[in-house]
């Protein structure tokens, strides 16, 4: 087996881990987009090879989920196998195309070897309290009859199937990734993540600061508490709002407006009920509060505006202040009282001012405050008296870790009539997915292992009595959560990765993925990776897995529109590599345009880098042994060459990096001027990250030793590369009329095009007609009028 792309654990060389996300395996086979994308950290990597590093670039199936599931139900084949199947795919493709992975590190989430760790990661976060079996209201699909994360609902629609997702309460395991919160805003810090994917995150966490305030209920011992962004506005909150799900409002179901009211919110989602421009409507609930700065009682509405998952479930409406709270109260003829004063003008009868500038007015003992100001002294005052605190909320949601599916890794807890939830032993895991005849989820939503009882009826790992196992298994997310960390130690037996190995190869130097993956998948691996660091099992001097971030782009199909089989515009890698070969269109995805933009298939294009390998395998063959020496003027342009590509690569400007190829071989080309074989061969090493098989067999023909792969990237001669300019003087009839600054071997003409565009040379040429140009080479230009 060739050993060029083997990473080598505690080489001496400088490591690189260029990590790319790795694919589900479906059965259509690696698509373009995978191509697109690999191929980039493909170009990377083998650079940085060149360059003396010892690079990581591991692959690897991220293969539990439901295409697989369903196409198993489908065909009756098992879906381990319908896996294997596929992978064997991939892997043929991927090496078709010269992909250089490390494959002796493939990792593969369905393998058990690998899922014990998966299982033993969850068994950590049940031991730290981060999850817990609750009832939880969740999206469910009713095709699918799986239980969906809110980000896996679009539209209030399945991401999978499109099918209109219903509200259910079942009892789920659910992680509490937002324990980490803050943490996972803090550690962006630490990280090299350009400012989108930073933002994405940020955005996602979704941070408020605030607090929170007690209400008291007028003739009830309960008390309603709030989360506010505006403590300061607190005077002017004239009634207030609970959610329909609002624990207080199950206590008022008797009244059947409130019962029918409830109904009705429970068919709408969070996202449609967060909409700002729907109609508002609620009923009251026949409570009064105190507001407790004013000591006057408010009216306590129920609305569907206001939603359970988001701090309290329970709001304080300030409607002179807030709009929706606004438009709540001008619907129900609710008092509109302002307490910030703007500094324009401002008509309260027409819209809520939810500015922060101006000053506090009808607010008692904040009067005359600015509301930062009194937000501050609002939250002391509150603090004081026991009826609130500072406070922050998250939109960020905790984590359903449940599905009710086959084909995922199982969840490693038994169910006790006596103890309730037990861990399964460390010692016993892996905790084996059963073979089934089925996969059909079951019509009651549980996962189709519920029906295999030899699987399910168990001892209670505590007190042995009778008892079940948990029939829910993982999401897709989980297994991604980690594998990164599993690539540094693939076949470890004793933990999920060595801490001397994670130390040498982590963090992930740079990380290749989708758009869509920088949220979640980012977020939720962050989190493991911080978790597993709190407990000491990854290295302490390493506080984020993930130095840097890039996304790539997306590839359209030639008409413009995303590729589809429906649109009939899909573009297959391997018919391409079958017409063209594998470096055609490696270099025509990376020549396409910049790695992180949305382009369309182009066939001309590729049909020119095609004409730009031939002729580039044309020049080395014609050339190759003929001279044994360069002229001055190819040394230069072959090394200004190298040096331009190896920061393109760099800086992942893989398209600048192959345009300047194919310049460089045109003025080559045009030159005629002889090449020796070393100038060849660095012009071949320059071209080999993008066209790999090609330059192998050319390397050899101009005396290259072993692979090109394995070579060194020449460094430049400096002296020929840098810029040194020449300053020219330029004369009309002799006269100085000023200078210009050129490349010592610039042409004639664009000297003097440069001359002609400075004011005193157009003046004076003007004059009269012109007779003759005479150009002494780097010194001065004369212009001869009359
Ligand atoms: C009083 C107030 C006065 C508010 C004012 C805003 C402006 P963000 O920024 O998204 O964190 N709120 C709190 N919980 C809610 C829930 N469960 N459903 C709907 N709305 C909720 O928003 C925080 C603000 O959103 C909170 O501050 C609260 O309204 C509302 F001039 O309280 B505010
Ligand atoms: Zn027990």
């Amino acid at each position: 087996m060739d050993k060029t792309y083997q990473a080598i654990d505690f080489s001496e060389k400088e490591k690189a881990y260029i990590l790319v996300e790795f694919p589900y395996p479906s059965g259509s086979g690696l698509h373009m987009g995978h191509t697109f994308s690999f191929t980039g950290g493909d170009v990377y990597a083998r650079f940085l090879r060149m360059q003396g590093k010892n690079v990581l670039f591991p692959i690897g199936w991220d293969a539990f989920g439901l295409p697989t599931e369903n196409y198993a139900i489908k065909t009756e084949k098992k879906p381990q196998d319908v896996t294997r199947e596929n992978t064997d795919t991939f892997r043929r493709q991927m090496k078709q195309i010269g992909l250089s992975f490390d494959f002796m590190r493939e990792v593969n989430t369905t393998d058990p070897e690998f899922y014990r760790w998966t299982q033993w990661i969850f068994l950590k976060l049940y031991e730290k309290g981060l999850t817990t079996k609750m009832e939880m209201p969740i999206n469910w699909c009713p095709v699918d009859k799986v239980g969906l994360a809110n980000e896996e609902v679009i539209n209030g629609h399945c991401e999978r199937c499109g099918a209109e997702v219903v509200r259910r309460r079942i009892s789920q395991w659910v992680v509490k990734i937002t324990a980490y919160a803050d943490r996972l805003i803090e550690g962006l810090e630490h990280t090299d993540f350009i400012e989108k994917v930073k933002a994405a995150q940020v955005n996602w966490i979704g941070k408020s600061i605030g607090a929170r305030i007690f209400f008291p209920i007028k003739n009830c011992q309960e008390k309603i508490e709030v989360f506010t962004t505006r403590p300061d506005t607190l005077w002017g909150a004239t009634f207030m709002v609970l959610a329909p799900e609002h624990p207080l409002v199950s206590g008022l179901v008797d009244n059947p407006e409130i019962k029918s009211y409830m109904e009705k919110a429970a068919r709408l989602s969070d996202l449609e009920r967060g909409e700002m421009e729907r109609e508002k409507d609620g009923v009251f609930s026949g409570l009064m509060a105190i507001n407790p700065a004013t000591g006057n009682e408010i009216p306590v509405w129920i609305s569907d505006f206001v939603v359970l998952s988001y701090g309290t479930g329970a709001i304080m409406s300030v409607p002179a202040h807030d709009e929706r709270d606004y438009a709540f109260a001008r619907k129900f003829h609710l008092p509109v009282i302002p307490v910030v004063l703007p500094p324009q003008p401002w008509d309260f009868d027409q819209a809520a001012y939810s500015g922060k500038e101006g000053t506090m007015i009808n607010s008692g003992m904040i009067n005359g405050l600015t509301p930062p100001e009194a937000i501050e002294r609002t939250i002391d005052w509150l603090k004081s008296d026991y009826m609130g605190e500072a406070a922050a909320s998250y939109h960020l949601r905790d984590w359903i870790f449940s599905r009710q599916h086959y084909w995922g890794e199982p969840i490693p807890m038994v169910n006790c009539p006596e103890c309730g939830w037990v861990p399964v032993p460390e010692d016993q895991l892996p905790v084996l997915l059963p073979e089934v005849e089925k996969y059909q989820p079951t019509e009651t939503g549980e996962s189709p292992l519920a029906n295999i009882r030899a699987w399910v009826e168990t001892t209670c790992p505590r007190c042995g009595s009778p008892a079940r196992r948990e029939t829910d298994t993982m999401p897709n997310w989980a297994g991604s959560d980690w594998y990164f960390l599993r690539y540094t130690d693939p076949h470890n037996s004793a933990i999920f990765a060595d801490m001397e190995k994670m130390r040498y190869w982590m963090p992930v130097d740079v990380y290749i993925g989708g758009d869509e993956h920088n949220t979640l998948h980012l977020l939720y691996s962050r989190f493991i990776y911080l978790f597993l660091y709190d407990l000491g099992y990854v290295p302490r001097e390493i506080s984020e897995p993930y130095q840097k971030r890039l996304s790539h782009g997306v590839l359209l199909g030639p008409d413009g529109t995303r590729m589809s089989k429906t649109a009939g515009n899909v573009i297959v890698p391997d018919e391409l590599v079958e017409r063209y070969g594998a470096d055609v269109l490696r270099t025509y995805l990376m020549f396409m345009g910049p790695f992180d933009a949305t382009m369309a298939w182009n066939e001309r294009a590729l049909l020119g880098v095609k004409r730009f390998l031939d002729r580039l395998a044309a020049y080395v063959k014609a050339n190759s042994g003929r001279h044994p020496y360069s002229s001055m003027k190819v040394k230069v342009a072959v090394d200004k060459l190298l040096k331009s590509v190896g920061e393109d690569i760099q800086a992942f400007k893989f398209n600048t990096a192959v345009a300047k190829q194919m310049e460089t071989l045109n003025t080559l080309e045009d030159s005629q001027e002889p090449v020796d074989n070393l100038t060849l061969q660095k012009l071949v090493q320059v071209a080999a990250p993008f066209a790999p098989f090609l330059t192998e067999e050319i390397w050899k023909l101009v005396g290259g030793k072993g692979s090109v792969h394995a070579s060194c990237w020449p460094p430049y001669d400096i002296s020929l590369v840098s810029e040194r300019q020449v300053t020219v003087s330029v004369q009309v009839n002799g006269k100085l009329r000023g200078l210009v600054e050129v490349d010592p071997d610039e042409t004639e003409e664009k000297v003097i095009a440069q001359a002609k565009m400075l004011e005193a040379v157009t003046k004076a040429l003007a004059k009269g007609a012109l007779r003759k140009v005479i150009y002494v080479k780097r010194r001065t230009l004369n212009f001869v009028v009359g």
